[in-house]
């Protein structure tokens, strides 16, 4: 739409709230358990924190985190079963790890989905 859409997409990606629940580990069941995230998407890793904006920056700022979720090889879906949530998609790791993400705003969500599975797609193909 606009001039600023490119550097505004970039930025976002550095950090956002989302709503988070871990719904499965390593093929276990658990309890959801809805949070608020921030989440950080960097070479092919999801990095949640729950810290603040600014502890979550100021931990970046020498690279990645090691402890983040590796999207090579995990699936991405949207989903209208798993919640009763609007906007939730779901990210099944090939560890059997399950998240559920989800935001009120469409565009938002919309936009994570989108770098998730293209993050995915370039760790998939090598
Ligand atoms: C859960 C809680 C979640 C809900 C989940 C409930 O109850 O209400 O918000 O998920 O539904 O089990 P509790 O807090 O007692 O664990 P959604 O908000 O995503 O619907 P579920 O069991 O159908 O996943």
């Amino acid at each position: 739409h606009n001039v600023g859409q490119g550097l505004q997409f970039h930025v976002d990606l550095q950090g956002e709230y989302l709503n988070k629940a871990k719904i499965s580990e390593g093929g276990k069941k658990l309890r959801k358990n809805w949070t608020s995230a921030w989440v950080v998407l960097c070479s092919g890793e999801l990095h949640f924190y729950k810290e603040s904006k600014q502890e979550a920056l100021a931990n970046l700022k020498p690279g990645c985190k090691p402890d983040g979720v590796n999207l090579c090889g995990a699936v991405i879906e949207w989903t209208s079963e798993k919640s009763s949530r609007k906007n939730v998609f779901q990210i099944t790791t090939r560890s059997g790890d399950e998240f559920l993400l989800q935001s009120d705003d469409y565009a938002t969500i919309s936009k994570w989905h989108d770098a998730i599975k293209r993050a995915v797609d370039r760790s998939s193909s090598g």
